[in-house]
């Protein structure tokens, strides 16, 4: 812990923006910290003065209506220091951006205040373009700007690897794009200069795509360090949410995630339009409002699929992203009233089959 004395809280990504938070809501008499990882009912925060095993008072659980009003992985928090590294979280100090998702009708708060998400897909398993989109949403949505990060390039040819990265550069043109290996030392130079001082980063990705063989790459001293977590184990059992923020020799800022298996857009509607911008441009001349670019006369984004300008893949996906967040802005009964719809509609078609003579 003392290694991190004199690091100030600009290297931890403290800017003007906190600060000026931080005095309009009169919670200057207390510390600041950030939250450096989640554990069970609590937090690992720092700041100057070192690290801080914290939970949160009890008036703030009681005043907190959903998951987004807990503290997350990259939140600035006010705090009471009790001794030398515990501490009590009296508030968290508003967002400059957070990345959600929709996980089994819950919303999962993955990380916050963070500048730039890369998504991370190896090209060997299950490689599949319409996942960048999918991740793409959610980060916009939160305000986060999304980068590519394609590792494992060693399982390719050259030409293989190039084929795959202009693909990526047609599909996505606006998004910078990194080719890693960890196993030839590919990329790592120009992903570690990617990265700069005092900016935070969040790896994304499924499970087993190399986000913390990654992490440990960029810095640089074998395995992650995990000492300041086992350390409190003795308080407790305090299982880690495997969130946890890193502090690279060259002053960036990284969180590495565990993977994910789905990654809901429910509340990512804003968020598909913003990075769909083409199609949402296109939508606007759309003939009628409420056009939902399927089948309507006068549909200005099926003219540009058909025209070639808008590739057909991307036009599916994201009708598809679109179709499930607004399944879940449904309330209830519109929900019910779908799925009663759709039953009838089975069932005529049941029927309709039967008097065509199909047994089933
Ligand atoms: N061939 C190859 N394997 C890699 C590379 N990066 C990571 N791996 C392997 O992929 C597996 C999963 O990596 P890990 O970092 O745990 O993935 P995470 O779940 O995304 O954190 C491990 O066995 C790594 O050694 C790479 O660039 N090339
Ligand atoms: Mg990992
Ligand atoms: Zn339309």
């Amino acid at each position: 812990m003392d290694k991190n004395k004199n690091i100030s809280l600009e290297d931890l990504g403290y800017t003007s923006f906190f600060e000026t938070e931080r005095n309009q809501l009169g919670l200057t008499e207390f510390s600041v910290a950030r939250v450096v990882s989640e554990h069970k009912e609590a937090y690992v925060v720092k700041n100057a003065n070192g690290e801080f095993f914290s939970k949160i008072t009890g008036r703030q659980m009681f005043e907190a209506s959903g998951r987004e009003d807990y503290p997350a992985v990259g939140d600035w928090v006010a705090i009471t220091e009790m001794g030398e590294d515990t501490a009590v979280i009296r508030g968290i100090l508003p967002r400059a951006s957070m990345i959600k998702r929709k996980y089994r009708d819950r919303t999962q708060v993955i990380a916050t205040n963070i500048d730039v998400a890369f998504v991370v897909e190896s090209v060997n398993r299950d490689y599949n373009l319409n996942r960048f989109e999918r991740y793409f949403a959610i980060i916009e949505n939160g305000g986060v700007k999304p980068a590519i990060i394609l590792n494992k390039v060693d399982l390719l040819s050259k030409e293989e690897s190039a084929e795959k990265i202009i693909e990526l550069r047609n599909r996505f043109p606006d998004v910078d794009i990194i080719s890693t290996s960890i196993v030839k030392n590919d990329g790592l130079d120009e992903l570690q200069s990617y990265i700069t001082k005092s900016k935070t980063y969040c790896f994304l990705g499924s499970s087993g795509v190399g986000k913390s063989s990654l992490i440990n790459k960029l810095l640089g001293n074998g395995a992650i360090k995990t000492e300041h977590v086992s350390s409190y184990s003795d308080r407790g059992k305090h299982v880690t949410t495997g969130r946890q923020m890193y502090f690279l020799q060259n002053g960036g800022i990284v969180i590495d995630n565990p993977g994910m298996r789905e990654v809901g857009v429910a509340d990512a509607g804003q968020g598909i339009d913003t990075f769909f911008d083409e199609i949402s441009c296109a939508a606007q001349r759309c003939r009628y409002n409420d056009c939902t670019h399927t089948h309507e006369p006068g549909c200005e984004v099926i003219k540009v699929v058909k025209s070639g300008e808008l590739d057909k893949e991307k036009y599916s996906n994201y009708i598809n992203l679109k179709k499930e967040a607004e399944y879940h802005e449904m309330n209830d009964v519109e929900k019910r009233e779908k799925e009663r719809n759709f039953g009838k509609f089975l069932k005529r078609t049941k029927k309709e089959l039967r008097d065509f003579g199909y047994k089933n």
